[in-house]
């Protein structure tokens, strides 16, 4: 399309003025996004008909990775760096006096997704594409993505995301694709020549329209696809609904992501997103194997559907109910395929956010899927008594049908090949722990993949200063394998590549206080640590803590003339569900903190507290490079793997974390002088949480830090917060501190006091930052995805 600057100039300008019908000088910033947005889609036209082209005629074996959420962040910047074109479109606009990076910052962020899981599945899609991978992803087009932050005197307000507002450039509506999915109604049972048939009749119908997104590769010609699902009224509207009320029904399946799911009407409506998702998904890759080989019963040697977590579980029953009522199979055969298509990856092990749906929604609402689940429920059960002869508890408790619920994390791991973990740590406890008992049926299923970050948005786009110096150092190559930014770690011990290091990190750092002022209009300094935790707020992630340890260290400048600390800035951002009363709280904890801290002439020059609102992905891009520290502070055996601690390793800061997820991988891979390791081990939180013997109160009185710092959050210390905090107060006290937050407090300012004199000691300290870089390409998302490939989903490169 254009193969230097004056062409490109050339022809953008035409295709300016052909679609806004108005000269350069009159168009406005979004004008020229869309152009640019419309030229890179052109681009890459032909390279997305050929790679699906190629994926059909060579009999590929595919991967559809289904995910209720897809965390994409901006497109423009990262597709103009995949395709090799970013300098010239820079170089071209900067002639007509255009600043690309404006351009980029007027994109609306794809915000269909809530943290860690769906970043995870857009960094998959990153990396598959990269690696010539045939992937596609299936997702749903959400109206609006996770909503937008607001700090209302210091509370978080929530307002509807418009991401769509102004159209969405990367699209392609394929109304012709559409899939019909039922909802309701029952189904008719028959018997047709000794054969039961099942029809589902009297249903609602929706239609599922796609909208299909490029995936570009970086440095390759593959272009996979993202297909999002829109919900749409069908022609055939129900008889005993008005239009107004069915067109609002259908259409709100695909209005928000998580809806709130407090009442039965929520429950209803996420129930129908993840039916939905499934059906449009399984519906458009069995009408695409049909065409092509006609049948279904070698559909496993062809297809590999993934379900990143238990959202998409669904697939299964829905995949046998197309192969028994739609292909006619017989149980048996639709059983072996579906179980050799499907595999699962787990995200949690917390109990709470497993899925378990009530068989009184369920049933009404996807009435032959849930006979199907019944059926795989009752064969096994059947398989479990053969083998647990007598032991009613044993298969009540593995059973997926039991107590009037659906558990879906049962019906993952009876219905996929492969289940696997997020990490290490993650992986050995579903074995051990929370799926034991599968695990002694099923053990070839479970398996491990430890997760990753793609190096090219995270490191390459978010920190251009950092990666040109690697360049500069040791060449290009880390970005096709970033495995290789391992022959970085000689250059650690060389003063001049830390003094650089240095360097790059001051540019990012005034970089981050200029947005910090803008957003906050609170100056930083900028030679302060710059000390982050960014990630959604639970409690199990212990924002808490670090308040807590932030209020020691602020009463103790106050009270001891004698102390003093080197500056820190302690940098904040998070979401909290808008349903979750506590994790609100800690918003407002942290909001009011920073209000008292900053505000204070004594202490505020060693000491700053920011809340960075609507924190989102291409806010993110703008904190990893600029961070000294890393907090990855979890109770153990709490958080899965985590991802934002492979970020920030691979941007230079330094982990102060738990052994806990991927943190315990980090610190194999650098070494225990190259982190800060503190706190309770898994095994031990564990033990508390099997035989007791915690006792919050203990810690409370016997550390005068804790209870002077646990009391002001309900004495008055914080003026304008009334009772504000005592739920969190309560938590700790009364609730006997779930998370052991005053248990590990003392272990954590204590890492803290090392992380202090390490910062100071600047050789040491930016030899640390270049280990930690040099080691984070193992957490690239190519090395999780390649694993995957070869372990999972038997799926070759496209050549
Ligand atoms: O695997 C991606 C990501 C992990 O890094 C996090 O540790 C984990 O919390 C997150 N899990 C979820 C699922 N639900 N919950 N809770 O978001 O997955």
């Amino acid at each position: 399309m254009f193969s230097n600057k004056e062409e490109f100039k050339t022809i953008f300008l035409k295709k300016l003025e052909m679609m806004y019908g108005k000269r350069f000088e009159e168009s406005t910033v979004r004008d020229q996004y869309q152009t640019l947005g419309n030229m890179v889609r052109e681009y890459i036209s032909q390279n997305w008909i050929r790679t699906n082209e190629q994926n059909r005629a060579k009999n590929h074996k595919q991967v559809y990775y289904l995910s209720i959420e897809f965390l994409l962040g901006r497109l423009l910047g990262s597709n103009l760096l995949n395709l090799g074109i970013r300098d010239v479109v820079e170089e071209g606009l900067k002639e007509l006096g255009i600043d690309l990076g404006e351009i980029e910052e007027s994109e609306a962020d794809a915000g269909l997704g809530n943290g860690g899981l769906g970043r995870l599945a857009a960094c998959f899609l990153d990396s598959l594409a990269s690696l010539n991978l045939p992937g596609n992803g299936c997702g749903i087009r959400y109206k609006h993505g996770l909503f937008d932050q607001k700090i209302v005197d210091g509370f978080q307000v929530e307002l509807p995301e418009q991401w769509l507002r102004h159209g969405n450039v990367w699209e392609v509506r394929k109304e012709d694709l559409a899939i019909e999915v039922n909802f309701w109604g029952k189904v008719d049972v028959s018997n047709e020549g000794g054969r039961l048939t099942f029809r589902h009749i009297d249903s609602e119908k929706v239609m599922a329209v796609p909208y299909d997104i490029p995936v570009i590769g970086y440095g390759t010609k593959t272009v996979n696809t993202l297909r999002l699902w829109s919900a749409e009224p069908a022609k055939t509207f129900p008889p005993h609904k008005s239009v107004m009320q069915y067109k609002r029904e259908t259409e709100a399946i695909s209005e928000f992501l998580y809806p709130d799911d407090t009442h039965d009407e929520g429950k209803i409506l996420r129930l129908k997103q993840q039916y939905f998702l499934v059906a449009a998904s399984v519906g458009s890759i069995v009408r695409a194997h049909r065409r092509q080989y006609g049948h279904l019963y070698d559909l496993h040697k062809h297809v590999a559907i993934h379900v990143n977590d238990t959202h998409p579980v669904l697939a299964i029953p829905e995949l046998m109910r197309v192969l028994l009522d739609e292909e006619g199979m017989s149980w048996e055969d639709a059983w072996h395929i579906t179980t050799n298509t499907i595999s699962y990856t787990n995200h949690t092990t917390l109990s709470e956010a497993l899925e378990k749906w009530p068989i009184r929604i369920f049933q009404p609402l996807l009435p032959r899927i849930y006979m199907i689940v019944e059926e795989i429920n009752e064969r096994f059960c059947r398989e479990l008594w053969n083998r647990y002869p007598g032991q009613w508890k044993r298969i009540e408790e593995m059973a997926i049908i039991a107590h009037g619920l659906v558990k879906m994390a049962h019906l993952a791991v009876v219905g996929s090949y492969s289940v696997n973990g997020v990490a290490k740590l993650h992986s050995e406890i579903l074995k051990h722990r929370e799926m034991k008992l599968f695990y002694r049926v099923f053990p070839q299923k479970f398996n491990n993949k430890t997760n990753g970050i793609t190096h090219r948005r995270w490191l390459l786009k978010a920190n251009p200063q950092l990666s040109a110096l690697i360049m500069d150092t040791i060449g290009d190559g880390w970005i096709k394998r970033p495995e290789t930014l391992l022959d970085l770690k000689p250059y650690a011990y060389d003063r001049s590549f830390q003094q650089e290091l240095e360097k790059v990190k001051q540019q990012r750092k005034a970089l981050l206080a200029k947005r910090i002022y803008e957003q906050t209009g609170m100056v930083v300094d900028e030679s302060s640590i710059f000390d982050v935790q960014v990630k959604r707020l639970h409690a199990y992630k212990r924002q808490l803590l670090n308040v807590l340890h932030i209020m020691y260290l602020y009463n103790r400048l106050k009270e001891d003339s004698s102390f003093s600390i080197y500056p820190r800035t302690f940098i904040f951002g998070a979401k909290a569900s808008p349903g979750y009363y506590y994790a609100k709280r800690v918003i407002k904890l942290i909001n009011s903190l920073a209000d008292k801290v900053n505000r204070d002439q004594q202490t505020n020059e060693q000491l700053k507290v920011i809340f960075l609102e609507n924190y989102r992905v291409s806010l993110a891009e703008e904190i990893f490079p600029a961070a000294d520290v890393s907090e990855q502070i979890s109770t153990a055996s709490k958080e899965a793997s985590g991802t934002g601690n492979m970020k920030f390793m691979m941007n230079g800061a330094i982990t102060l974390g738990t052994l806990d997820g991927a943190n315990i991988e980090i610190l194999e891979a650098v070494g225990k002088e190259n982190i800060f390791i503190f706190g309770l081990t898994a095994e031990e939180v564990l033990h508390y949480y099997q035989n007791g013997g915690y006792h919050a109160h203990e810690y409370y009185h016997h550390d005068r830090r804790i209870k002077q710092v646990v009391d002001q959050l309900v004495n008055g210390f914080f003026p304008d917060a009334h009772d504000h905090f005592e739920p969190i107060y309560d938590s700790l006290l009364m609730q006997n501190d779930e998370y052991f937050v005053l248990r590990d407090f003392a272990s954590y300012a204590e890492a803290q006091e090392r992380v202090e004199a390490a910062y100071q000691n600047r050789d040491k300290w930016l030899q640390m930052s270049a280990i930690n870089i040099a080691h984070s390409g193992y957490f690239s998302s190519d090395r999780t995805v390649q694993e995957y490939a070869n372990e999972i989903w038997e799926i070759q490169p496209l050549t």
